[in-house]
Protein backbone atom coordinates (compact mmCIF):
# COMPACT_ATOMS: atom_id res chain seq x y z
CA UNK A 1 0.00 0.00 0.00
CA UNK A 2 1.13 3.11 -0.60
CA UNK A 3 0.69 5.84 1.67
CA UNK A 4 0.40 9.80 1.27
CA UNK A 5 2.88 11.69 2.64
CA UNK A 6 2.05 15.25 2.37
CA UNK A 7 4.50 17.61 4.50
CA UNK A 8 3.67 20.72 5.22
CA UNK A 9 7.05 22.30 5.07
CA UNK A 10 6.98 25.09 6.83
CA UNK A 11 9.61 27.91 7.61
CA UNK A 12 9.62 31.54 6.90
CA UNK A 13 11.71 33.43 3.83
CA UNK A 14 15.67 32.71 3.78
CA UNK A 15 15.74 29.33 6.31
CA UNK A 16 16.75 27.14 3.42
CA UNK A 17 13.41 25.64 1.97
CA UNK A 18 14.20 25.73 -2.17
CA UNK A 19 18.15 24.50 -1.41
CA UNK A 20 16.75 21.67 0.72
CA UNK A 21 13.96 20.41 -1.50
CA UNK A 22 16.73 20.91 -4.91
CA UNK A 23 19.59 18.90 -2.33
CA UNK A 24 16.70 16.23 -1.85
CA UNK A 25 15.13 15.90 -4.70
CA UNK A 26 19.03 15.72 -6.55
CA UNK A 27 20.09 12.75 -3.63
CA UNK A 28 16.73 10.92 -4.87
CA UNK A 29 17.52 11.37 -8.36
CA UNK A 30 21.64 10.24 -8.43
CA UNK A 31 20.32 7.46 -5.95
CA UNK A 32 22.60 8.52 -2.91
CA UNK A 33 20.10 8.12 -0.47
CA UNK A 34 17.83 5.36 1.50
CA UNK A 35 14.91 6.41 0.05
CA UNK A 36 14.76 5.19 -4.06
CA UNK A 37 12.39 6.72 -6.50
CA UNK A 38 9.86 4.33 -7.90
CA UNK A 39 8.45 5.64 -10.42
CA UNK A 40 8.37 9.22 -12.25
CA UNK A 41 8.42 12.54 -9.79
CA UNK A 42 6.22 15.32 -11.15
CA UNK A 43 5.97 19.13 -11.12
CA UNK A 44 9.59 19.57 -10.65
CA UNK A 45 9.69 23.05 -12.59
CA UNK A 46 9.59 24.23 -8.78
CA UNK A 47 13.61 22.89 -8.53
CA UNK A 48 14.81 22.80 -11.94
CA UNK A 49 16.42 26.58 -11.33
CA UNK A 50 17.83 25.57 -7.96
CA UNK A 51 19.41 22.24 -9.70
CA UNK A 52 21.11 23.74 -12.30
CA UNK A 53 22.62 26.91 -9.84
CA UNK A 54 23.65 24.10 -7.19
CA UNK A 55 25.13 21.92 -10.30
CA UNK A 56 27.42 24.99 -10.99
CA UNK A 57 28.40 25.34 -7.48
CA UNK A 58 26.00 28.39 -7.00
CA UNK A 59 23.01 29.48 -4.51
CA UNK A 60 19.58 29.97 -6.45
CA UNK A 61 17.43 33.03 -5.80
CA UNK A 62 14.53 33.89 -2.95
CA UNK A 63 11.46 32.32 -4.16
CA UNK A 64 9.18 34.96 -5.38
CA UNK A 65 6.68 36.26 -2.43
CA UNK A 66 3.50 34.59 -3.86
CA UNK A 67 4.77 31.53 -5.42
CA UNK A 68 3.09 28.40 -4.16
CA UNK A 69 4.23 25.23 -6.17
CA UNK A 70 3.74 21.38 -5.13
CA UNK A 71 6.23 18.52 -6.41
CA UNK A 72 5.35 14.94 -5.95
CA UNK A 73 7.91 12.25 -5.76
CA UNK A 74 7.04 8.28 -5.56
CA UNK A 75 9.15 7.04 -3.35
CA UNK A 76 10.07 3.55 -1.86
CA UNK A 77 12.19 2.83 1.68
CA UNK A 78 14.52 0.35 2.10
CA UNK A 79 11.70 -2.21 3.86
CA UNK A 80 10.11 -1.44 0.54
CA UNK A 81 7.24 0.79 2.31
CA UNK A 82 6.15 3.41 -0.62
CA UNK A 83 5.33 6.74 -0.58
CA UNK A 84 4.03 9.51 -2.51
CA UNK A 85 6.07 12.86 -0.89
CA UNK A 86 4.05 16.01 -1.68
CA UNK A 87 7.04 18.57 -1.09
CA UNK A 88 6.15 22.24 -1.70
CA UNK A 89 7.98 25.20 -2.72
CA UNK A 90 6.72 28.79 -1.60
CA UNK A 91 8.09 32.27 -1.34
CA UNK A 92 8.55 32.04 2.53
CA UNK A 93 6.68 35.63 3.27
CA UNK A 94 3.49 33.42 3.06
CA UNK A 95 4.22 32.03 6.55
CA UNK A 96 5.12 35.35 8.62
CA UNK A 97 2.04 37.04 7.00
CA UNK A 98 0.16 34.24 8.20
CA UNK A 99 0.95 35.68 11.90
CA UNK A 100 1.45 39.17 11.18
CA UNK A 101 -2.09 39.52 9.15
CA UNK A 102 -4.21 36.38 11.61
CA UNK A 103 -5.86 36.29 7.99
CA UNK A 104 -5.56 32.60 6.67
CA UNK A 105 -6.01 32.22 2.95
CA UNK A 106 -7.83 29.41 2.21
CA UNK A 107 -5.24 27.34 0.45
CA UNK A 108 -3.54 27.67 3.39
CA UNK A 109 -6.48 26.48 5.23
CA UNK A 110 -6.52 22.98 2.70
CA UNK A 111 -2.91 22.50 2.91
CA UNK A 112 -2.73 22.02 6.93
CA UNK A 113 -6.01 19.99 6.46
CA UNK A 114 -4.23 17.97 4.61
CA UNK A 115 -1.06 17.32 5.75
CA UNK A 116 0.08 14.03 7.06
CA UNK A 117 3.72 15.65 8.84
CA UNK A 118 4.74 18.71 9.67
CA UNK A 119 8.01 19.77 9.09
CA UNK A 120 9.57 22.86 10.37
CA UNK A 121 12.60 24.78 9.15
CA UNK A 122 13.93 26.50 11.63
CA UNK A 123 17.38 28.82 11.02
CA UNK A 124 18.98 29.69 14.44
CA UNK A 125 21.84 31.46 12.98
CA UNK A 126 19.98 34.22 11.63
CA UNK A 127 16.78 34.80 14.47
CA UNK A 128 17.27 37.74 16.47
CA UNK A 129 18.21 37.44 20.63
CA UNK A 130 15.26 38.58 22.93
CA UNK A 131 15.51 42.01 24.28
CA UNK A 132 14.70 41.10 28.03
CA UNK A 133 16.34 42.45 31.22
CA UNK A 134 19.46 40.00 30.61
CA UNK A 135 20.44 42.14 27.35
CA UNK A 136 19.53 45.03 28.01
CA UNK A 137 19.66 48.02 31.27
CA UNK A 138 16.89 48.46 33.32
CA UNK A 139 17.18 52.04 32.85
CA UNK A 140 15.68 51.54 28.94
CA UNK A 141 12.75 50.27 30.27
CA UNK A 142 12.25 53.01 32.52
CA UNK A 143 12.60 55.62 30.07
CA UNK A 144 10.27 53.73 27.64
CA UNK A 145 7.68 53.66 29.81
CA UNK A 146 7.19 57.71 30.34
CA UNK A 147 7.14 57.99 26.36
CA UNK A 148 3.59 59.47 25.48
CA UNK A 149 3.74 57.50 22.42
CA UNK A 150 2.80 53.73 23.32
CA UNK A 151 5.91 51.73 22.39
CA UNK A 152 5.45 49.29 19.48
CA UNK A 153 6.22 45.91 20.61
CA UNK A 154 6.91 43.24 18.06
CA UNK A 155 6.59 40.04 19.15
CA UNK A 156 10.37 37.82 19.44
CA UNK A 157 11.22 35.89 16.85
CA UNK A 158 10.45 33.16 19.22
CA UNK A 159 7.27 34.27 19.91
CA UNK A 160 6.15 34.43 16.63
CA UNK A 161 7.39 30.66 15.72
CA UNK A 162 5.13 29.27 18.42
CA UNK A 163 2.08 32.18 17.57
CA UNK A 164 2.39 30.37 14.23
CA UNK A 165 2.31 27.05 15.77
CA UNK A 166 -0.75 27.57 17.47
CA UNK A 167 -2.36 29.12 14.56
CA UNK A 168 -1.93 25.62 12.50
CA UNK A 169 -2.83 23.87 15.23
CA UNK A 170 -6.36 26.14 15.74
CA UNK A 171 -6.52 25.76 11.94
CA UNK A 172 -6.69 22.06 12.08
CA UNK A 173 -8.51 21.73 14.85
CA UNK A 174 -6.40 19.11 16.91
CA UNK A 175 -7.05 19.44 20.68
CA UNK A 176 -4.39 19.91 22.76
CA UNK A 177 -5.86 18.41 25.95
CA UNK A 178 -2.78 15.92 25.95
CA UNK A 179 -0.08 15.84 23.69
CA UNK A 180 -0.45 14.79 19.98
CA UNK A 181 1.02 12.21 18.26
CA UNK A 182 -0.52 13.10 14.59
CA UNK A 183 0.50 15.38 12.71
CA UNK A 184 4.28 14.09 13.50
CA UNK A 185 6.78 17.31 13.97
CA UNK A 186 10.03 17.32 12.62
CA UNK A 187 11.77 20.44 13.68
CA UNK A 188 14.67 21.04 11.39
CA UNK A 189 17.74 23.45 12.61
CA UNK A 190 18.77 24.85 8.87
CA UNK A 191 21.91 25.64 7.74
CA UNK A 192 23.59 23.86 10.69
CA UNK A 193 27.08 24.71 9.13
CA UNK A 194 26.69 28.02 10.37
CA UNK A 195 26.43 27.68 14.07
CA UNK A 196 29.51 25.71 14.34
CA UNK A 197 28.58 23.78 17.75
CA UNK A 198 29.04 20.35 18.32
CA UNK A 199 25.68 20.55 21.01
CA UNK A 200 22.97 17.71 19.85
CA UNK A 201 19.94 19.40 18.26
CA UNK A 202 17.57 18.86 21.28
CA UNK A 203 20.42 20.77 23.62
CA UNK A 204 20.71 23.24 21.06
CA UNK A 205 16.94 24.44 20.31
CA UNK A 206 16.39 24.34 24.40
CA UNK A 207 19.31 26.50 25.28
CA UNK A 208 18.05 28.94 22.37
CA UNK A 209 14.63 28.86 22.17
CA UNK A 210 14.01 27.49 25.79
CA UNK A 211 9.99 28.55 25.55
CA UNK A 212 9.66 26.87 21.91
CA UNK A 213 11.01 23.88 23.26
CA UNK A 214 9.15 24.02 26.46
CA UNK A 215 5.72 24.55 23.69
CA UNK A 216 6.57 21.56 21.55
CA UNK A 217 7.63 19.20 24.20
CA UNK A 218 4.64 19.60 25.92
CA UNK A 219 1.79 19.67 23.14
CA UNK A 220 3.92 16.74 20.84
CA UNK A 221 4.13 13.22 22.48
CA UNK A 222 7.39 12.57 20.48
CA UNK A 223 8.79 15.76 18.47
CA UNK A 224 11.98 15.14 16.30
CA UNK A 225 14.40 17.79 16.18
CA UNK A 226 17.44 17.48 13.69
CA UNK A 227 20.03 19.79 12.39
CA UNK A 228 19.91 20.18 8.97
CA UNK A 229 22.60 21.62 6.48
CA UNK A 230 21.80 20.75 2.69
CA UNK A 231 24.67 22.95 1.61
CA UNK A 232 27.22 21.75 3.83
CA UNK A 233 28.72 25.77 3.29
CA UNK A 234 28.06 28.74 2.34
CA UNK A 235 27.61 29.19 -1.48
CA UNK A 236 27.30 32.32 -3.51
CA UNK A 237 25.09 33.21 -6.21
CA UNK A 238 27.50 34.68 -8.24
CA UNK A 239 31.19 32.66 -7.91
CA UNK A 240 30.93 28.91 -9.14
CA UNK A 241 32.03 26.91 -5.83
CA UNK A 242 34.77 24.35 -7.81
CA UNK A 243 34.28 21.68 -5.09
CA UNK A 244 30.00 21.30 -6.04
CA UNK A 245 31.12 21.99 -9.63
CA UNK A 246 33.63 18.95 -9.99
CA UNK A 247 32.59 16.29 -7.01
CA UNK A 248 28.92 16.92 -7.58
CA UNK A 249 26.26 19.22 -5.08
CA UNK A 250 25.11 15.35 -4.08
CA UNK A 251 28.38 15.00 -2.62
CA UNK A 252 27.44 18.03 0.39
CA UNK A 253 25.12 18.15 2.59
CA UNK A 254 24.42 16.47 5.79
CA UNK A 255 22.17 16.23 8.70
CA UNK A 256 22.93 15.72 12.59
CA UNK A 257 20.31 13.16 14.49
CA UNK A 258 18.79 13.84 17.81
CA UNK A 259 21.75 12.01 19.23
CA UNK A 260 24.64 13.69 17.84
CA UNK A 261 25.20 11.16 14.81
CA UNK A 262 25.90 12.86 11.14
CA UNK A 263 25.10 11.63 7.95
CA UNK A 264 25.06 12.39 4.71
CA UNK A 265 21.75 11.08 3.99
CA UNK A 266 19.80 14.31 3.88
CA UNK A 267 16.64 12.25 3.22
CA UNK A 268 16.68 10.42 6.90
CA UNK A 269 14.31 13.26 9.02
CA UNK A 270 11.08 11.93 5.81
CA UNK A 271 12.22 8.16 6.08
CA UNK A 272 11.97 8.57 9.95
CA UNK A 273 8.63 9.61 8.96
CA UNK A 274 7.89 6.81 6.96
CA UNK A 275 9.02 4.55 9.13
CA UNK A 276 7.00 5.66 11.93
CA UNK A 277 3.79 5.81 10.34
CA UNK A 278 3.40 1.89 9.53
N1 LIG B 1 25.57 27.94 4.93
C1 LIG B 1 24.44 27.46 4.42
N2 LIG B 1 23.64 28.26 3.71
C2 LIG B 1 22.49 27.74 3.23
C3 LIG B 1 22.11 26.39 3.44
N3 LIG B 1 20.90 26.19 2.85
C4 LIG B 1 20.56 27.35 2.28
N4 LIG B 1 21.51 28.29 2.50
C5 LIG B 1 21.48 29.69 2.05
O1 LIG B 1 20.41 30.33 2.69
C6 LIG B 1 19.76 31.25 1.82
C7 LIG B 1 18.27 30.95 1.77
O2 LIG B 1 18.03 29.67 1.22
P1 LIG B 1 16.69 29.36 0.39
O3 LIG B 1 16.66 27.90 0.16
O4 LIG B 1 16.62 30.25 -0.80
O5 LIG B 1 15.60 29.82 1.45
P2 LIG B 1 14.00 29.74 1.29
O6 LIG B 1 13.49 29.24 2.59
O7 LIG B 1 13.63 28.99 0.07
O8 LIG B 1 13.64 31.28 1.17
P3 LIG B 1 12.39 31.94 0.35
O9 LIG B 1 12.45 31.40 -1.03
O10 LIG B 1 12.66 33.39 0.45
O11 LIG B 1 11.16 31.53 1.10
C8 LIG B 1 20.47 31.13 0.48
O12 LIG B 1 21.36 32.19 0.36
C9 LIG B 1 21.23 29.82 0.56
O13 LIG B 1 22.42 29.88 -0.16
C10 LIG B 1 23.00 25.56 4.20
O14 LIG B 1 22.77 24.37 4.44
N5 LIG B 1 24.14 26.15 4.67
MG1 LIG C 1 12.72 29.54 -1.66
Amino acid sequence: MTQQHTILLVGESNVGKTHYGAQFLKRLMVKACALKMHGAPTNLEAFTTALGCLTEGRATDHTPASSYVESVWPIQDDSGRLAELIWPDYGGEQVRNLVTERRIPATWRERVLQATDWVVLIRLHSLRSEEDLFSRPLRSFATAEKQDEPAKFEPSDQARTIELLQILLYLAQFSLDRPLRKPRLTLLLSCWDELQTTELPPDLLRARLPMLWSFVRSNWIAPSILGLSALEKPLSKTVPDVDYATRGPEDFGYVILPNGERSADITLPIKRLMAEAA
